[in-house]
């Protein structure tokens, strides 16, 4: 059975969490700090998680492990049959995670760590988020799911990274940089689905494991 290694108050641990529940992929969870130990770096070299134990080795990168996973585990597919189609899935994907998410992690230290960012950084982040949600805006639609009538992969990428993107900037700036996006009723509506109350769930109590952990 797959291994999923990680916790569960990563994003992108969550993001192939979701993916797993909603193609009824049967995992087991493992906690796994991303401690940069050794038994971590040798499945995930860079000491990020998630990653996947499977039959044939561990594969970290959660977009090289949903695709592994459409591929793998056909049914209850996350990705169009028509190439076009699953490619405009991944270009939205890109600028969920490439143009917005690892722009606004830059953030998170101050904004979630308690610790500090630069203003030259919160300039460039500032300038750099806006540029990226005005293009990628055109391209979520929110039918009711981010790119159409169908749940997709990016809906496993767009309901974990949102939230994070909105408090990381009201933290810092003062402002939701989403709040002109119906973002928040589309979490709303994808916090309904019973993969998504579970990881809910599981992230909350995971928060307070984490906290309990930092005071060591
Ligand atoms: N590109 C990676 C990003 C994963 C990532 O950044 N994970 C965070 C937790 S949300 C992590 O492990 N951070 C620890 C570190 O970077 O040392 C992926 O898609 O899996």
């Amino acid at each position: 059975m797959i291994k999923l290694c990680g916790f569960a108050v990563s994003n992108y641990h969550n993001k192939v969490k979701l993916a797993l529940l909603e193609k009824q992929i049967p995992f087991e969870e493992v906690l796994v700090w991303a401690d940069r130990s050794p038994g971590l770096l040798a499945s995930s070299p860079l000491g990020k998680v998630p990653y996947i134990e499977t039959e044939q080795g561990a594969l970290c990168e959660s977009q090289a492990i949903i695709d592994y996973l459409e591929r793998a585990y056909p049914a209850h597919p996350l990705l169009p049959a028509d190439p076009f189609a699953a490619a405009k899935i991944r270009e939205l994907i890109v600028f969920l995670e490439l143009h917005l998410e690892l722009v606004a992690r830059e953030l998170y230290a101050e904004a979630f760590f308690g610790g500090k960012v630069s203003d030259e950084v919160k300039i460039r982040v500032e300038k750099q988020l806006t540029r990226n949600i005005k293009a990628l805006t055109p391209m979520l639609k929110f039918a009711p799911f981010v790119a159409g009538a169908e749940l997709t992969m990016a809906d496993c990428v767009a309901v974990v990274h949102f939230p994070l993107v909105s408090m990381a900037t009201k933290a810092i700036y003062g402002r939701d940089f989403l709040a002109d996006l119906p973002t928040r009723d589309y979490v709303k509506m994808m916090s309904e689905r019973p993969a998504m109350q579970q990881i809910n769930a599981d992230r909350k109590a995971n928060q307070i494991l984490m906290a309990e952990r930092s005071k060591k």
